[in-house]
């Protein structure tokens, strides 16, 4: 049987046409002028966010510095009230903790510092009496010294008596980490030598040029202790002028 030759059909023409159109629609709305950060599109922004992000400066990594910390045997850094870093490593191995921070200033610097100690009897591996010991450098200069403010809140074995050892402790001061923290009848921090502290490898691949070892008065006896230091640079200027819209007070508050 022979097939008829079809008409183009009128109908097939104008759909093909009217797709044509809606796609050239399509290109058009991809390449309109789309406001910095957003979609572009017809996205409608969502209250709050009229205005785009146009005139906002994101911090970027070159804004960041570079911090080192090592602690005999563990801490825990607060910066402006936020926990910012934690050594990995309960005690042993002594380890170099490296980060980045964003710095903002004035920099309210808070350390938890513990030897190892056993928290009934203040000695460690049985009836030994460990010392402690605490340093760290940031790149823009900031370095532990006797300008921190130190404070004991576990002692022991007390008078160094390992045979019946008893141990002093109190608990952390409430938000001894906050940036308006009454530090001022604290001690200050103690400077101790090198040797003294004879910190292991790690801590010769980092740079501590400068920086101290600190602790509070008693380097063996006082087991916990906290640092604080505010560092002020009030010729410090921000490129960025963004800051958090998430909530980190999540992180937990460590003992
Ligand atoms: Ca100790
Ligand atoms: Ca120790």
């Amino acid at each position: 049987m022979k097939s008829q030759p079809r008409k183009p059909s009128v109908i097939n023409v104008s759909w093909t046409a009217l797709l044509v159109v809606l796609c050239g629609l399509s290109l058009a709305m991809q390449d309109a002028p789309r406001k910095p950060g957003g979609r572009g599109g017809n996205r409608r922004p969502p209250a709050g966010e009229q205005g785009g992000q146009a005139g906002i400066v994101k911090p970027a990594m070159t804004d960041t510095m570079k911090a080192a910390i090592y602690a005999d045997n563990w801490f825990a850094m607060y910066i402006n009230g936020r926990l910012v870093a934690v050594d990995s490593i309960d005690f042993l191995p002594h380890n170099v903790v490296a980060v980045d921070l964003l710095p903002e200033y004035p920099m309210t610097i808070g350390v938890l510092a513990k030897d190892n100690a056993d928290p009934k009897t203040g000695c460690e591996y049985g009836r030994s009496i460990g010392d402690g010991g605490f340093i760290l450098k940031f790149a823009d200069g900031t370095v532990t010294d006797a300008s921190w403010r130190a404070k004991c809140v576990f002692h022991g074995p007390i008078d160094g008596d390992t045979a019946n050892p008893k141990v002093r402790a109190e608990p952390l001061p409430a938000n001894w980490f906050a940036v308006d923290f009454d530090d001022s009848k604290w001690e200050n921090a103690v400077e101790y030598p090198e040797e003294r502290i004879a910190p292991k490898q790690p801590f010769y691949e980092h740079d501590f040029k400068g920086a101290k070892w600190i602790w509070t008065s008693d380097l063996d006896l006082d087991n916990t202790v906290i640092l604080r230091k505010k560092v002020e640079k009030p010729d410090a200027t921000r490129r960025w002028t963004t800051k958090p819209d998430l909530d980190a007070s999540c992180a937990p508050e460590v003992k």
